[in-house]
């Protein structure tokens, strides 16, 4: 069976499911095709389940909307934090030249790439909206390396089903499927708006996600791993988000 039909069967065998034994059948369908959320226990775990089936088999190669630069926002709101530990003003103060990005995990080469490593890869410019689950959002040029272009340097492999990534804000890491860390939206951002990154908006190292709401598009990026489970990361939920009552998959 070609591979549109087969995910044509499947999406209405969830969405038909829904109707006639309700979010119960649909999950044990969405558990066979394994497009189970990590998040998918407790009380909106089935709702969660049915969201992240639904969007993986309908939308999985979308593109989020890209605006033209007459929209880019004159005053892009914020959230106005910088980082408050030592470690990151030492940072700041040398102009980010020790930055490193550290990425380990599922991977058959181990690495550790600068700023400069990372602008050496080729980068792109995408105009897109940050949207905060409380409801502002804004518009502006991101510019980066595809993330797909990091995991192919450092050869991803196959068994790997997630890429977890860290702030140098503790209490900030988020995790994705390989569909989103392959999608071509899917940037390291170091650039916004022609220039570097400003640390408001998560310089010098972003991961821009346009496809999910803002909270999963993490700043002050040092480390992102490939793994297969996601098990042994926090409470096992698959990002801090769900520790804080948010979906896991936020996908816009
Ligand atoms: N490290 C870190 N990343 C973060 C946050 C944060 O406080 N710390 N806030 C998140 C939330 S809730 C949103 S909506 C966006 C806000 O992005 P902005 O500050 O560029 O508007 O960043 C996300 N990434
Ligand atoms: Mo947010």
């Amino acid at each position: 069976m070609s591979n549109i039909s087969r995910r044509k069967l499947i999406t209405t065998g969830v969405v038909a499911a829904t109707g006639v034994a309700g979010l119960a059948a649909a999950n044990r369908i969405a558990r066979r095709y394994g497009l189970v959320p990590p998040d998918s226990s407790g009380f909106y775990g089935p709702g969660e389940t049915l969201t992240y089936a639904a969007q993986r088999l309908l939308t999985r190669h979308s593109l989020a909307r890209e605006f033209p630069r007459s929209m880019i926002s004159k005053v892009p709101f914020r959230n106005e934090t910088a980082p408050s530990s030592e470690e990151f003003k030492r940072h700041q103060a040398a102009g980010f030249s020790d930055w490193k990005l550290a990425v380990d995990g599922m991977v058959a080469h181990p690495a550790s790439f600068s700023l400069a490593d990372l602008k050496s890869l080729p980068t792109h410019s995408q105009i897109t909206e940050v949207v905060c689950e409380e409801g502002w959002s804004y518009v502006a040029e991101w510019i980066g390396t595809p993330l797909h272009n990091v995991l192919d340097a450092v050869g991803v492999l196959p068994q790997a089903r997630y890429i977890v990534y860290f702030s140098i804000e503790k209490d900030w890491w988020e995790s994705i499927d390989m569909a989103d860390s392959t999608h071509p939206q899917t940037f390291l951002t170091m650039g916004m708006n022609d220039g570097d990154l400003p640390v408001g908006f998560g310089g010098p190292l972003r991961l821009r996600l346009p496809r999910q709401l803002g909270y999963k598009s993490v700043k002050y990026i040092t480390r992102i791993t490939a793994t297969d489970s996601l098990k042994h990361f926090g409470k096992g939920l698959g990002s801090a988000s769900p520790e804080a009552g948010y979906a896991w998959y936020a996908g816009i």
